[in-house]
């Protein structure tokens, strides 16, 4: 069982795993690298996430991002066997303090980059172009792009009252909603390349951010509040994985689960 840490809660030898394992994934260029698991979610295209529903039935962010988050952590997993995905918990003094944690904000440990601070986006020259047009700012400038931030005041952040009151949601659809609108928030807050859907996997923030709306999610389905999605939409392939809305209802059935917080 792998147990998914608070960011903020890492051990020192947990860091040192996920810095190992992400530094070889983004050195990997093929279809077990970090470039391609974050391509997954926006460009290269297809865009495959799932965010605000279309329809009735298509309330998939929560089971699509959870499939991805999975599929992301065992690859990292391939590289070191010790890696869990962290979760940002931007509710916490820290966060409200600090804003980015500094586990994901260190320029450098000892010589060496901080693999978790910026990644190359990965994308075809093209698309860089596109980006840029349409959203100045998002990666940075020069041949090879950049993930780059600019977040807002720290104490901006979420707040627990109000993932409390995400949390009282009283139907899978409001809880889903009332959560995506907490996870756009966040994307907002960290700015730059997170405030694009096409690029903004590449930030690896955005992976302690997801596993921090997974758990939030976690959360509410041990709660009394908790439901399962609506029947209609169970059997639903979360594509490109090759994995249904059910299989992704059980976390320990997945092989993780989320510590209890604990600030080092
Ligand atoms: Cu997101």
């Amino acid at each position: 069982m792998a147990i998914r840490p608070s960011v903020e809660g890492m051990t020192a030898e947990q860091l040192a795993a996920l810095r190992d394992a992400w530094t070889k994934s983004q050195a990997l260029v093929d279809d077990r690298g970090f470039g391609y698991w974050a391509g997954v979610h926006g460009l290269p295209l297809p865009i495959s996430c799932r965010h605000s529903p279309r329809t009735q039935n298509d309330f998939l962010f929560l089971p699509w991002h959870r499939a991805y988050l999975y599929f992301f952590e065992r690859s990292l997993q391939d590289r070191n066997k010790a890696a869990a995905v962290p979760w940002w918990d931007w509710t916490s003094d820290g966060s409200h303090t600090r804003g980015i944690p500094e586990a994901f904000d260190t320029k450098k440990i000892g010589k060496v980059r901080n693999p978790l601070r910026e990644a190359r986006v990965a994308i075809s020259p093209d698309d860089v172009k596109r980006v840029r047009a349409q959203a100045p700012g998002t990666i940075t400038p020069g041949k090879v792009p950049y993930t780059r931030r600019d977040p807002d005041i720290p104490d901006e952040l979420p707040r627990k009252a109000t993932i409390d009151s995400v949390l009282a949601a009283p139907t899978y659809e409001d809880f889903s909603t009332r959560v995506e609108n907490v996870h756009n928030a966040v994307h907002g807050w960290v700015g730059g390349t997170m405030t694009l859907v096409p690029v903004a996997a590449y930030d690896p923030i955005f992976w302690a951010h997801h596993a921090a709306i997974d758990r939030v999610w976690y959360l509410w389905q041990m709660s009394p509040f908790g439901v399962d999605p609506p029947a209609a939409m169970m059997d639903t392939v979360l594509d490109p994985f090759p994995m249904t809305v059910r299989q992704t209802l059980n976390i320990n059935n997945l092989g993780y689960d989320y510590a209890v917080e604990v600030i080092h």
